[in-house]
């Protein structure tokens, strides 16, 4: 399928004219105002050597030839040899597919083990040119770390995003395919920019309609999205309802082990496969939140996950199966059903036992995407199973997209824990990609953060946590800094005041948002069902099992072996010991782990009672700076941008001084101790 490239900007809907700096986010593809560098993109980078023809080739020449005329304003040449100054691309056998290596070696040169490498090396190369980075001396060989390199959608086909805070789906509406190819495409560029390989375009809970996503209904709607994908070297996969056989297939029942089960499973991906031959494979979640799964027919998971990859094996396919299942059911009052405890309960058994084309999903953390929690005791400790971790990019518990929240600073966090499961050492980053276990898969998935808002994100400074999550999963060394500058230069433009007042802003917005937040790792202090906005209690008697056992002494849940619910047990034993002992557990999860009194006093010197005080209180100045900082941006960033973010700024500063006050209350109220700098606090 042919899509004009980069027509009008107003084809696009619900964006015009004045939108284009929001919408082409890091794309921006700004004139270059130095003479000299562009005389020297001119004289170095004249023609480019065309290539074979074929869907993501086609990209390359169009991303090529549009960003070098916006840039440096002219039209490179696309001929069939480069005689002179150009730009080659040489493909290298020995090379990895996704590898490239760039060079200045009679002339530019891009060698790549394949097209997608190619495609990578296109986008690097441009990055470094729109930051007018030294092109003589060019030797760049990279190759991502992560095999898998995720976005999940939460998409529903009536045009609902679950979790969506930035518009509408830009792949449904109505139970339909929307005409949004010009979008798609966009869309697949900026994924494709940073590294993304893999997208699944619905929700993980499948409703009726989604369920037919994998029948003709739908299936060649589907081929149209994997068509505009396949040409930015990203494969699809959907999102399936394990109850399919029922929903769609009109049996009576969805029993792995039954052979009329595996039987429509095995047509239905045949008939994906036949509209869609490079399919990726399928997402699952099952017996979760009350979806359905193996478990009502008394089979394991694996037995559930292995009857779907015996199905999708002939086409390789695979089976991403997630690990976010608990029983939303369970009764608070008993400790032994700790929700954090139950991935690890649920499927540390059943090591070893699923397919090769299986892999695990494991959240980031034992709970939900909260604020601050200890890495998943599942990550590493499973050793002969695929894994991907998954993070969120959607901030649904984290002020969504309506709060400035730089997630980068979490995700290294994480990313560099040491699960300690293979000796010392044994980090996450290296368990994600594949090189502490050497499984068959591995890598990372996000919960999308996009809709189709003129800016993607709703909140333009949500794109960061887009661009940041593919340069981080292609390499998880890289830092946040360089991240983040990187993302301002290509967004806002290279000038050192706009860099460092971003730096300002997004740097500390983490620790920011924790502040005036949930404290010490806890968690869970919002408002239940939509999950935006304080509310302590709101989750404290609830059956979902979230706790933060506040009493007029103290607060915290004890997940101590001895007289908590024993989660700490199921760390590595060097960490479960650390975490056991509130003298050891690192202090920004001690509410996480221990069950503490109030006037217990932390490292700093300060009582847990007024760490909230005062945290709070710091979480709003932190907030104001923010504004502050911004507000400075006036006049050097165009007018759109700078109003969109300024509103929300200024709303996140009301918001967070409605935390503060709450949650600083509510613990006066409790523990009848008071602030001791006497601070207005309501009593
Ligand atoms: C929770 C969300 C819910 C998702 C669920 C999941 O609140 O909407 O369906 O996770 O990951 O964070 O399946």
């Amino acid at each position: 399928m042919t899509v004009s490239f980069y027509p009008d900007i107003k084809t696009v809907s619900g964006v015009n004219n004045s939108h284009a700096t929001s919408y082409r986010a890091w794309l921006q593809y700004t004139f270059i105002t130095s003479t000299t560098y562009r005389e020297q993109v001119m004289s170095l980078l004249k023609e480019m050597e065309c290539l074979n023809g074929s869907d993501i080739s086609e990209s390359i020449e169009q991303e090529w030839t549009f960003a070098i005329r916006k840039m440096i304003g002219f039209q490179p040449a696309v001929v069939p040899e480069v005689k002179g100054n150009g730009l080659r691309i040489v493909y290298v056998d020995s090379m990895e597919k996704e590898a490239f290596h760039i060079k200045n070696e009679d002339g530019i040169q891009i060698l790549a083990g394949g097209e997608a490498g190619a495609l990578y090396a296109v986008f690097t190369l441009l990055r470094h040119i729109q930051r007018q980075g030294d092109l003589h001396s060019l030797n760049m060989k990279e190759k991502p770390a992560n095999p898998l390199r995720i976005i999940n959608h939460w998409d529903n086909m009536d045009g609902s995003v679950e979790r969506g805070y930035a518009g509408e789906s830009m792949f449904y509406r109505d139970d339909s395919f929307r005409e949004n190819i010009v979008r798609w495409k966009d869309y697949a560029r900026l994924l494709a920019s940073v590294g993304i390989n893999a997208v699944s375009i619905n929700n993980v809970n499948v409703h009726k309609v989604e369920s037919y996503l994998i029948t003709e209904r739908y299936l060649k709607d589907v081929a149209r999205v994997a068509d505009i994908f396949r040409a930015y070297g990203i494969r699809l996969l959907l999102s399936i309802n394990y109850a399919s056989p029922m929903e769609v297939g009109g049996l009576t029942h969805a029993d792995p082990l039954e052979e009329d089960v595996a039987a429509f499973w095995k047509q239905a991906f045949d008939d994906v496969y036949q509209a869609i031959p490079d399919f990726l494979g399928v997402v699952v979640k099952a017996d979760s939140e009350n979806r359905p799964g193996p478990f009502t027919y008394g089979r394991t998971h694996a037995e559930g996950a292995n009857m779907l990859a015996d199905a999708i094996a002939p086409h390789n396919g695979i089976v991403i199966w997630r690990c976010f299942v608990y029983d939303c059911h369970q009764d608070w009052r008993d400790r032994t059903t700790d929700r954090a405890r139950a991935a690890y309960d649920h499927f540390m058994p059943l090591d070893g036992a699923f397919k090769d084309n299986v892999i695990l999903q494991i959240k980031n953390g034992p709970m939900d995407f909260q604020v601050r929690e200890p890495v998943s005791p599942l990550i590493g400790a499973l050793k002969q199973t695929n894994v991907i971790v998954e993070f969120q990019l959607a901030q649904e518990y984290l002020g969504q997209q309506r709060h400035a929240v730089y997630l980068l600073p979490q995700w290294k966090e994480i990313l560099n824990f040491d699960t300690g499961h293979e000796g010392e050492g044994t980090f996450v980053k290296d368990i994600a990609s594949g090189k502490t276990y050497n499984p068959t898969h591995s890598g990372i998935a996000a919960v999308g953060n996009l809709g189709d808002d003129y800016n993607w994100t709703g909140h333009t400074l949500a794109q960061v946590n887009l661009y940041g999550y593919g340069r981080l999963t292609w390499d998880p060394t890289l830092n946040e800094d360089d991240i983040l500058s990187e993302w301002s230069d290509l967004t806002f433009g290279q000038e050192e005041h706009i860099q460092q007042l971003l730096e300002a802003i997004l740097l500390p917005s983490w620790l920011t948002y924790e502040r005036y937040t949930s404290p010490l790792g806890i968690g869970w202090m919002i408002n239940p069902g939509h999950h935006y906005g304080p509310n302590i209690d709101g989750y404290e008697y609830d059956a979902w099992g979230t706790y933060h056992f506040a009493d007029r002494n103290g607060l915290g849940v004890d997940r101590t072996v001895e007289t908590g619910t024993g989660y700490t047990s199921q760390y590595a034993e060097q960490n479960a010991k650390i975490y056991n002992d509130p003298n050891t557990c690192p202090e920004e999860l001690l509410l996480f782990f221990h069950h503490m009194p109030y006037n217990y006093e932390l490292t700093s010197g300060k009582t847990i009672i007024q760490h909230i005080y005062d945290t709070h209180f710091e979480g709003v100045k932190g907030v104001e700076s923010m504004v502050a900082n911004w507000e400075a941006l006036e006049g050097k960033i165009d007018d759109k941008r700078f109003s969109d973010v300024l509103e929300r700024l200024k709303h996140q500063l009301s918001h967070a001084i409605e935390w503060r006050d709450i949650i600083n209350t509510y613990f006066y109220r409790k523990s009848g101790i008071k602030d001791i700098h006497q601070r207005k606090i309501y009593e």
